[in-house]
């Protein structure tokens, strides 16, 4: 079958994956939809920096002109971040976004798509998508969550925000054999929460012993995505119960204000933004930074687990 999607390789990525170098990918919708500019500019540049310190390349994901770029240069970044009303591309907005030829912003699910088309085993986002609160009759669940059960893609992220129901989303990753995994932790975490009140179901505390079992993993029939997650360092934390309230009536004005679908999550962000006076914007660039981080070490133990094992990233 002819591969009808183009992939513009950033030619650092493309060395990399040919040498076999740890890449870790990573989403542009947080760009586009999480963060102001120019804010979103220097946080997507710290991103970067922070899976290259670990020694891993980051690859920015994006759609431009009918083409997926793998990996931004700076100029790209620039434009993502500054041009208005970019639309955000889900998995099954793929399709429709590079027909049209238009620019397109990646959320977890899409870009995992695209990772595993590039051959990149490592994905990065400090916050999935999951199970709304409500999901009960809205059914609002994330395709993130679906496409974890398709793409072999190990995620590594902070878990998932608290303005979702995060024991409906644990209990939906058991449910569609989804193996999620904390690093160095017995929480799962609540993105700039430590903790989202939830233990994890597995531990592991060696980088060396999760790339293990994401060869395993993906030895299995069926099996496709791993969610690592790691939590939000400590002097970066918001404590669970200071923003309890404030989730409660983002979600609530949600609601009133009759926003659905894919808007939901950008509205009660900027609703918490507001109500924390900026706080919770200072712990999310945290997050997103010491996330990628951990992604990128995860991703170079990897890389040497192959190399040992005598196989190549990038297949
Ligand atoms: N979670 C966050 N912030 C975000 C997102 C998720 O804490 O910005 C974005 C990510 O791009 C994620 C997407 O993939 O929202 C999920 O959107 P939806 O629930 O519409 O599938
Ligand atoms: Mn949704």
């Amino acid at each position: 079958m002819e591969q009808m999607i183009t992939l513009e390789f950033h030619p650092e990525v493309k060395a990399a994956l040919e040498a076999g170098h740890a890449v870790v990918a990573l989403e542009s919708n947080v760009i586009t939809h999480g963060l102001d500019y120019p804010d979103n500019v220097t946080t997507a540049l710290k991103v970067e920096a922070a899976v290259r310190e670990s020694g891993a390349i980051p690859a920015t994901i994006g759609i431009d002109n009918g083409v997926v770029l793998v990996g931004m240069n700076r100029e790209q970044i620039e434009r993502f971040a500054s041009t208005p009303n970019i639309p955000k591309v889900s998995s099954r907005d793929l399709p429709f976004i590079l027909a049209s030829g238009k620019m397109g912003a990646m959320t977890v699910a899409s870009s995992l798509v695209i990772a595993e088309l590039a051959s990149i085993p490592f994905f990065s986002s400090a916050g999935i998508g999951g199970v709304h609160r409500g999901a009960e009759t809205s059914m609002d669940i994330s395709s993130d969550l679906i496409q974890f059960t398709r793409s072999k893609v190990a995620v590594v992220c902070a878990g998932a925000k608290n303005i979702l129901d995060i024991g409906l989303t644990l209990e939906y990753l058991e449910t569609q054999c989804v193996p999620v995994v904390s690093y160095q932790s017995n929480d799962f975490p609540a993105f700039y929460c430590q903790t989202s009140g939830y233990k994890s179901p597995m531990r592991m505390d060696h980088a060396d012993e999760i790339a293990r079992a994401i060869e395993i993993n993906w030895s299995i029939p069926g099996a496709a995505g791993m969610l690592i997650t790691t939590p939000t360092r400590e002097e970066d934390a918001i404590d669970s119960k200071d923003i309890q309230l404030v989730v409660k009536q983002a979600v609530e004005q949600a609601e009133t204000e009759g926003v659905t679908g894919n808007a939901v999550t950008k509205f009660i962000m900027k609703a918490i933004e507001k109500a924390t006076a900026g706080r919770s914007a200072e712990a999310n660039k945290a997050v997103l930074i010491n996330t990628a981080r951990v992604a990128g070490e995860l991703a170079v133990a990897h890389s040497h687990y192959l190399r040992d094992k005598g196989q190549h990233v990038g297949g």
